[in-house]
């Protein structure tokens, strides 16, 4: 019966008797040559604690907010704004390819303050992107299309490690700028200022607007100030990563003065944004890419070629976490109480900061663990060495990426001392 069936199907497939060529053919692999690769050296991380049966174990690789219980934290105007979204009973047809209008409109505004010259000239166009890593990467196949100055992306050194394959995949070509200076665990300036006054004219350079991961370390507004002044003598492409608005200081306009500042200047900017840490709408998947461009018209010719971008790979961008980062920054209540418990996000981050390092000065490390607390978001690169991380998470269950970055996110009052000590113990 099974056989009659089968054979059915392939004579409505053209009258194939199945034949051994053909079960030989089934047998045989297409995908011989393909390579195991390596595990993603964030997201493996976890992969990894999930099998760790210790209870002691801690989980600081990924970049995700827990609360002091260390549970996944969903904002309460999150919550909300699901509510009135239900209630609204609204429909699921298609976005347009460049997503909700209201959405884009109001991340827009966010990134660069409603009363922008930028918005109210129209010589933006913004698009909602799945997340800030399909901003990236629609921003780079632009890149790869229109820019015509040459293919090479100047990132930071060191960077987030996604950047990379995304350019890269692209095809672009990836350069480095000195940024962070292992002897002070903070930002080598002059280095930087040296390192992009060398980059060839129309470059493009990656700024990450705030909360640098994985360092968290930040230019402060003056050290900005100059690095737009050298970036703008050599004529750069600046494309801004802001992933982490409101993150890093809980003050979202605090966060976002870079990426203004550079506009006033009369930079260009390219900018991709993510509602991920700052709305906690991680698996939402909540995205904005802009071009700030000369002027209107240009803005409507990019936003043409970013529609026949988007419309061969995704087509148009989910909806859901749109509506919900969309309601909560055009409803006044929830976006006050949004305001509120990014406050609290960062400053429990903060808390956690001056609690790791009492906690190390408590057992008596008689390191300098200054950079623990001057360090800003949800990172702490925390200058341990390879194979220091590599005991901490082999004698400690303490998961953390091997750069020695710790996600501050992940740490609560119930295990900062735990860690204190398990970073004492390998660092002594
Ligand atoms: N750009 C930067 C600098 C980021 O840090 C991220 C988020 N990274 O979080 C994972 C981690 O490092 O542990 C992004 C962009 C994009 O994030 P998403 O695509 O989730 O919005």
């Amino acid at each position: 019966m099974a056989l009659l069936k089968s054979n059915k199907v392939f004579s409505c497939l053209g009258n194939i008797t199945p034949s051994l060529g053909v079960l030989s053919a089934r047998n045989s692999s297409w995908w011989g040559g393909v390579q195991m690769g390596p595990p993603d050296p964030i997201l493996g991380v976890s992969e990894a604690f999930k099998k760790d049966t210790n209870p002691k174990k801690m989980n600081l690789g990924v970049g995700a907010y827990r609360d002091d219980q260390g549970k996944p934290f969903v904002l309460s105007c999150v919550r909300k704004a699901e509510a009135l979204i239900a209630a609204k009973q609204l429909d699921k047809e298609y976005l347009p390819i460049g997503g909700l209008g209201d959405f884009t409109k109001a991340c827009a505004q966010l990134a660069l303050g409603t009363d922008n010259e930028v918005l109210k000239s129209g010589r933006n166009i913004t698009v909602q992107t799945i997340s800030g890593t399909g901003s990236l990467r629609i921003g780079a196949n632009f890149l790869s299309r229109f820019h015509g100055g040459p293919t090479d992306v100047y990132l930071p050194k060191p960077s987030w490690g996604n950047h990379t394959p995304i350019f890269r995949d692209a095809g672009m070509q990836l350069k480095a700028y000195r940024y962070y200076d292992p002897s002070t665990c903070g930002f080598d300036f002059s280095g930087a200022l040296e390192d992009i006054s060398k980059i060839p004219e129309q470059s493009v350079i990656l700024l990450h607007a705030c909360a640098h991961n994985p360092t968290g370390v930040d230019p402060r507004p003056e050290q900005w100030k100059e690095i737009s002044d050298i970036v703008k003598k050599r004529n750069l492409l600046v494309f801004f990563d802001m992933a982490y608005q409101g993150f890093a200081s809980g003050d979202i306009d605090r966060d976002a003065w870079a990426v203004r500042y550079f506009i006033e200047q009369g930079h260009n900017i390219l900018l991709s944004q993510s509602f991920a840490k700052n709305m906690g709408l991680y698996g939402e998947r909540v995205g904005g890419f802009t071009v700030v461009c000369k002027d209107n018209e240009e803005a409507k010719r990019v936003e043409s070629q970013l529609k026949i971008l988007i419309r061969p790979i995704y087509s148009n961008p989910p909806m859901n976490g749109a509506r919900i980062a969309t309601t909560i920054l055009n409803t006044p209540d929830l976006r006050s109480l949004w305001l509120e418990e990014v406050h609290g996000m960062a400053n429990r981050i903060i808390k956690m900061r001056e609690q790791l390092s009492a906690g190390l000065k408590k057992h008596g490390s008689s390191h300098n663990w200054q950079h623990v607390i001057d360090q800003i978001g949800m990172f702490c690169f925390t200058g341990l060495k390879p194979e220091q991380v590599e005991r901490l998470t082999k004698e400690f269950s303490v998961y953390m990426t091997k750069d020695g970055r710790i996600s501050m996110a992940g740490v609560s009052s119930g295990n900062v001392g735990y860690l204190a000590e398990a970073i004492h113990a390998v660092s002594k």
